[in-house]
């Protein structure tokens, strides 16, 4: 009788705990809306495929950088990271050539904002050099820690961009890219 009691009592509290959690979900999204959802609508980026050069652990997969989600945060796993190393880089397959006009880049947040500096933007339809010998687009400067900087240019034709970090004892990480065309 008393364990059953227990048990009652446990799922009760349990469910309440649930419930609140829920309400708590849904008032954040009511006050924030948009807040880590990167732009879904005529992202090439989304649901391609996506490698890098090496993976740092666990929480840093290439796929990462194009799950539709900002958020900038490395330990709530929505950023790439290549282990540390010479010349790291990251890749997205759209599966066929679109003519590019726009990358939108969400830096790490939480440290490391530096990292990203002298990056560079490449897309084309070569897989020579792991696609980093694809038409230069932009090199990246400094994105302030979470942000998300856009990069407008002519539009460039390919199926891959790439995100080559040119350099020794260097980091890659990319907390969303979004890729857009005419
Ligand atoms: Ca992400």
């Amino acid at each position: 009788m008393h364990s059953s009691l227990l048990i009652w009592f446990t799922h009760i509290y349990t469910e309440e705990r649930q419930v609140r959690m829920a309400d708590l979900v849904i008032l954040f999204l009511t006050l924030f809306p948009g807040l880590c959802i990167a732009d879904l609508s005529g992202n090439l980026a989304l649901g391609a495929a996506a490698v890098q050069s090496s993976t740092y652990d666990y929480l840093g997969a290439a796929q990462n950088g194009i799950d539709g989600n900002r958020q900038s945060n490395y330990f709530l796993g929505s950023c790439t990271h290549t282990a540390g190393g010479s010349n790291p880089w990251w890749r997205v397959d759209l599966k066929k050539a679109h003519k590019i006009t726009r990358v939108r880049i969400t830096n790490r947040g939480d440290c490391c904002a530096e990292r990203l500096i002298g990056a560079q933007i490449r897309i084309g339809n070569s897989l020579a050099y792991n696609g980093n010998s694809n038409q230069l687009v932009r090199i990246i400067g400094y994105i302030q820690p979470g942000g998300t900087q856009t990069f407008d240019f002519t539009p460039v034709k390919g199926r891959y961009v790439n995100i080559f970090l040119p350099g020794l004892n260097k980091y890659l990480t990319l907390c969303e890219v979004e890729v857009f065309a005419d």
